[in-house]
Order: structure tokens, then sequence, then C-alpha cells
């Protein structure tokens, strides 16, 4: 008989993995993925797609669902009584628990939606989330600055043919799709290992004049393919939506790269450290993979503003290994 999630979160508590808050929280994140999977499969329908006419602290255009889905985000956690304060990619600061609801002892960081250049072409989409303790006092930005090794739990919703939230609370990684006859996340896959090994590799390709050396190196070896010193043939893919290259490297293996470029000197990267990379390289270590930033295991990274960028490269732990030494 397959579990739900709150069965689930129910064992881990009884187990004593989590405590009342956290599991009250992880469901809570669970209730508001599904109010964002109604808004995003209805899409055009629900009049939700398109920009919202506002910028955010990445200078980008937010989509009309940028806005919306961190609204349901927010309000469907700040009552939990679990949180001192959260922070999202839509926020310029953080936002630290309102006083008409009782402070808890997390923080919750997110994404509510990424990937959000897919969302009007119905391509693959995700919110993203990492949960840490907080600390005593003043919840301000440097509250959530603490290295991802330290997170408490960290998870994905992938809203794509099946709705799939996929989680870690530290002791390994499961995967519960969503019923929508029922409204239920039945457990679907656990334990979940990425093969050490690979021949599939994820790199947006059009940047490729803008990488620095090692990146250069290793690409073109995996190009050569089985005429060059790797010895085998890879396959490529690219989504767009880190969400979907995570989830495809958790089910299958791969090595998913966003590196630095010289595009822009001052952004080390394009992806986010505290609610992208910490939370997805949290996950990918504890499926036995490995997440660098080029020199340093992203986990270990001390942060130093709230919303950083880092090069990423996660994955199969031997392809990672590899281009992480040509940086050395
Ligand atoms: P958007 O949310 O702006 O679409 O960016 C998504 C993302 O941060 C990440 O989810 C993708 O892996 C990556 O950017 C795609 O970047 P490119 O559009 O440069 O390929």
């Amino acid at each position: 008989m397959a579990i739900n999630l709150q069965q689930f979160l129910a064992k881990q508590l009884s187990d004593g993995v989590i405590d009342q808050q956290l599991c009250d929280l992880l469901n809570a994140v669970a209730d508001l993925s599904k109010e964002i999977n109604d808004k995003v499969t209805h899409g055009a329908l629900a009049g939700v797609l398109g920009f919202a006419g506002t910028d955010n602290v990445q200078g980008e255009h937010q989509k009309k669902l940028d806005v919306i889905t961190n609204e349901i985000f927010v309000e469907g956690v700040e009552w939990t009584g679990a949180l001192a304060g959260m922070a999202s990619e839509e926020m310029d600061h953080c936002l630290p628990t309102p006083a008409a609801y009782k402070r808890g002892k997390y923080l919750i960081m997110f994404d509510p939606l990424d990937g959000s250049s897919n969302i009007d072409i119905n391509a693959p989409i995700g919110t993203i989330f990492s949960i840490t303790k907080a600390p005593e006092g003043k919840i301000a930005d440097e509250s959530f600055l603490t290295p991802g090794r330290k997170q408490i739990a960290a998870g994905y919703v992938m809203y794509s043919p099946q709705t799939i939230l996929t989680l870690t609370v530290g002791n390994g990684v499961f995967m519960f799709t969503l019923n929508l006859g029922t409204g239920e996340y039945i457990l679907t896959k656990e334990n979940i290992r990425i093969p050490v090994q690979t021949q599939e590799f994820a790199i947006n390709m059009s940047n490729m004049r803008h990488w620095e050396a090692p990146v250069q190196k290793y690409v073109q070896e995996l190009l050569a393919g089985d005429t060059g010193p790797l010895g085998k043939n890879f396959n490529m893919r690219w989504v767009a939506a880190m969400v979907a290259e995570v989830h495809r490297v958790l089910c299958r293996g791969g090595i998913f790269m966003y590196p630095r470029d010289n595009r822009d000197p001052s952004k080390p990267g394009k992806l986010r450290l505290m609610y992208e990379a910490n939370p997805m390289s949290f996950l990918i270590e504890q499926a036995g993979g490995k997440a660098t930033n080029g020199y340093q295991n992203i986990l270990d990274l001390q942060p130093e503003e709230l919303h950083q960028r880092v090069a990423v490269f996660l994955g199969s732990a031997e392809e990672v290994e590899r281009v992480t030494s040509y940086h050395e």
C-alpha cells in the first residue's frame, strides 16, 4: 500500500528525524504547491501568462506567475508557527514572520517559479525550497547566509506531465507524485541513487564562446565522444529549467552545468546560491552525486549576499570530479 506525504512525514516525526514544526512546514509547502499547480496547469485559462510589468531584484522582468506564485508561497507558510522568516528570488529583502503569527524555529528560502522563460511555451517549470534553522534575535537578510551544508531540508516541485515533489530531510531523497484525483502526494520513488558514471550532459551551448578555458576543454571532450579522451559518446539535453535538469539527473544520472562566463564578469554564473544551487546540491549529494562551483563543493560555500549567483556543476560524481579537476 503506497503511503502519502502526510504519512511519510508523520513517520519521520515519530522516528525523531524531524520535529513538529518542520512536519507542519513541509505539509504546508506541499499544500501550497497544489495551488501553484492549479494556476500553472490552467495557464491562459486563468489569465496568468505573460509579463507582470514589474522587475525583480535581479533586474529581470517578472512574469505574472512569478508574482502570483510568490504570493501563494508566502501566504502558504507564514501562518504555520514554524518560521522566523522567509526569503524569495522575487523579493528584494527577507520577510520576517509577521507579528500576527507565532514565530517558529526555521527559515525558508525559495524560488517560487523556476524556469520562468518556459511558462508561456508550456515547458517544464518548478518551485525550489531550502530550510535552515533560524538564529536567535531579529531576522534580517544576514540571518539567511549560512552554508548549504547546514540545511535541514530541501526540495522542489516539478510541474510537467506529472507534478512531482522531491524532498530530503537529510536521510535520502524521496519523490512523491501528485494524484490529481485525490489531491494526495503519493510516495513513488525512495532512496534515490545517482549513477557514478554517465553519458548525458546538460549545458546551454549557445554560451560556449563565453566560457572559461576549463569548461571549453571539458565540453570539447564531451563532444569528441568515443573519438576523444573520454572514449565514449555523450547525449545532450537542455530544458532551460534547473528543476527539470536536476530531476532528470536524480532519475537517470548526468551532469548539469551552468558555468560562469564573461558575458557579465560581475556575475559568477546565472544560478542563485541560496534558493537554487544550495537546495539542489543538498538533494544531489543526498543521492550520491557531487555539486561544485568548479573549485569547491557548493554546500561548503560561505554565502555573502542573499541573491548571490554561483557557477554550478552537479550530477554523476565521475564527471563532476573530472570538470572540477580541470579548474585546478
Ligand atoms: P528563468 O527563470 O529566468 O527562466 O531562468 C531559469 C534558470 O535560472 C534555470 O532554471 C535554468 O537552468 C537556466 O536559468 C536557464 O538559463 P538559460 O535561459 O540561459 O538557458
